[in-house]
């Protein structure tokens, strides 16, 4: 019979389930493991080295470090996408030893703000993960692969170069393929995420329902442009790809209550975290009530915790409010939007472009202070990244 050991703290007693406690080590016997799933542990221990199973989960909060969390929604997923990933050492260590791992991701690098904002957010949000006690690994794609912790020279590259691939699930393949220089969306930062068993990422905000996606829209002038469907991949990666994703609430440049409803549809938590109303990215308030709060980061980490060790195989969204001194005034930003989703419509911008042209307008008509504020959720979100990550 084979047995395998698990770091417990020590206020952990012994429980009743067949475990039995040694000082501050439990011994875990392999018909602990659930008997309607034979050989899960092994399967996980390959892929996650120490990882195990309870009968039934302790909370997960009582646990060491190990991995812990079902993953076979996604394995098949992950199987594959793991031949492709280069993991920086210090990522890989840490990883490896337990120790808290943010991810960021790269499109608001490459298309989200203008150089040199994108070089110093991009550094100052990977700056704020260490402060917070984690190690940031920026994701991106080169050469064929996932590249899970960028150096400083790819940074600037990303930040940089001219032809910068926008990579999300449905345009995985074709980038690796291509060998491309890329920047990873929401979607394709989760997917490497569950590929190098990253459980934590920082975003600025997520993509999700665009105005106009299921009802008809009628032009100043009398034309009317039918439904887009233009829906954010990354809503559809939230559901199936079990990571805790931090953000400052779905970008406003979009309709939020139709994202909000697109998520409850498909499973994925979204949570407020010290505001009963959901973050509304450039600015604090939103004007929806957040459909599950907590008070603090404690709760959001205990929140999160619990959902990934569920295993119902779904990612949570964290949304955080951007600091009160750096935010775009609502009513601001509102006009801004609105002009600029217009702007967008009369000119024909639509699919994956769509989002960083009516970022770029919205930067335009609030003269920058777009920009601060987005710069400042970012590097917000990967500070409570960094904290939440310490704990999950
Ligand atoms: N957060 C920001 N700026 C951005 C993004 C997030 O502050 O530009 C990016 C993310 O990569 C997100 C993408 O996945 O915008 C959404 O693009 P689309 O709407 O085309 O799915
Ligand atoms: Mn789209």
């Amino acid at each position: 019979m084979e047995v395998r050991p698990v770091r417990l703290r020590a206020h952990e007693a012994p429980d009743d389930d067949g475990a039995t406690a040694t000082g501050k080590r439990l011994v875990l016997l392999k018909h602990d493991l659930a008997p309607q799933e034979p050989g899960r542990g092994d399967r996980r221990a390959l892929i996650f080295g120490h990882m195990v199973q309870r009968t039934r989960p302790r909370p997960a909060a009582t646990c060491g470090s190990a991995r812990r969390y079902p993953l076979e929604m996604h394995e098949p997923v992950v199987s594959g996408l793991r031949d492709r990933l280069v993991v920086a050492p210090e990522v890989a260590d840490a990883l490896r030893t337990g120790r808290p791992v943010v991810a960021l991701e790269s499109t608001l690098i490459s298309h989200g703000l203008p150089y040199p904002r994108n070089l110093e957010v991009a550094c100052a949000a990977e700056a704020a993960v260490r402060e917070s006690g984690a190690v940031p690994a920026t994701i991106a794609i080169r050469d064929g692969r996932l590249v899970v912790g960028l150096d400083a020279a790819a940074l600037v590259e990303l930040a940089t170069a001219a032809d910068v691939r926008k990579v999300a699930r449905p345009t995985l393949a074709g980038a690796l393929a291509a060998r491309v220089l890329g920047a990873t969306t929401v979607s394709a930062t989760m997917l490497a995420c569950a590929a190098a068993g990253i459980r934590v990422f920082a975003t600025g905000g997520i993509g999700g329902v665009h105005p106009g996606a299921f009802e008809t829209v009628t032009a100043p002038d009398g034309t009317r442009r039918p439904p887009s469907l233009d829906v954010s991949v990354d809503l559809e990666e939230l559901a199936r790809t079990p990571v805790v994703v931090v953000c400052a609430g779905p970008k406003a440049i979009l309709d939020v209550a139709g994202t909000l409803e697109v998520l409850e549809s498909r499973g994925v938590p979204v949570v407020a975290v010290g505001t009963d109303e959901l973050p509304g990215f450039f600015s604090r308030a939103s004007g929806i009530p957040a459909p599950q709060h907590v008070a603090d980061l404690a709760a959001a980490a205990d929140l999160a915790q619990t959902h990934l060790a569920l295993g119902l195989g779904s990612g949570v969204l964290i949304c955080v409010p951007v600091p009160a001194a750096d935010e775009l005034p609502r009513a601001e930003a509102v006009a801004a939007i609105a002009r600029a989703t217009a702007d967008a419509d009369e000119a024909g911008i639509h699919g994956p472009a769509l989002t960083p042209w009516v970022l770029q307008r919205v930067a335009e008509l609030t003269d920058g202070r777009s920009i601060r504020a987005n710069t400042a959720l970012i590097i917000n979100d990967a500070r409570v990244a960094g904290l939440l990550a310490a704990v999950v």
